[in-house]
């Protein structure tokens, strides 16, 4: 089944420049951008975004890096698209994470992580409206 998911490249992935290389990681996998927008997050937009974890010890930390410089947001699409891009990830700690994956080659440790996916259909659909409106995604 065709799904979109969201895709954000953090800004550890912007700063050591590696936009191309994990979006043609995304392509090469049969997922293509259907939404694409880059951006400074306030903190606030940070902490609505990642609000399902604002009781973690680690949710301040996370807030003040996801806001600290440039992202790319991107829609995804293809087959089973949130499961693919989830593997392409790999672990949420890039020490655990499989060879080959996008956080084994360009994480630092398990915050600065380099890329985030959502992890349901239903939370797609609730990230992906946050940072676009239906009429911008074009597929
Ligand atoms: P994401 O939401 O960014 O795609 O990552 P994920 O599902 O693999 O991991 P999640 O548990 O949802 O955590 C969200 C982000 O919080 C940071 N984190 N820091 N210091 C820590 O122990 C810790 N744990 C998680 C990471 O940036 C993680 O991607
Ligand atoms: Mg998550």
């Amino acid at each position: 089944m065709s799904e979109r998911t969201l895709a954000i490249i953090k800004p550890d992935a912007v700063k050591k420049q590696a936009i191309g290389d994990i979006i043609s990681q995304y392509e090469q996998a049969g997922l293509r951008p259907v939404a694409m927008r880059m951006l400074v997050m306030g903190k606030g937009i940070a902490e609505g975004f990642y609000a399902v974890h604002r009781a973690r010890p680690f949710f301040d930390s996370l807030c003040t890096f996801m806001s600290s410089g440039p992202v790319v947001v991107l829609v995804l699409k293809g087959e089973n698209a949130i499961k693919k891009n989830r593997e392409l990830m790999g672990a949420t700690d890039p020490a655990k994470a499989d060879k080959g994956t996008i956080r084994a080659k360009h994480g630092t440790n398990i915050e600065y992580n380099a890329v985030h996916g959502s992890d349901s259909p239903e939370t797609a659909r609730v990230e992906i409206a946050y940072f676009f409106p239906e009429m911008s995604v074009v597929g």
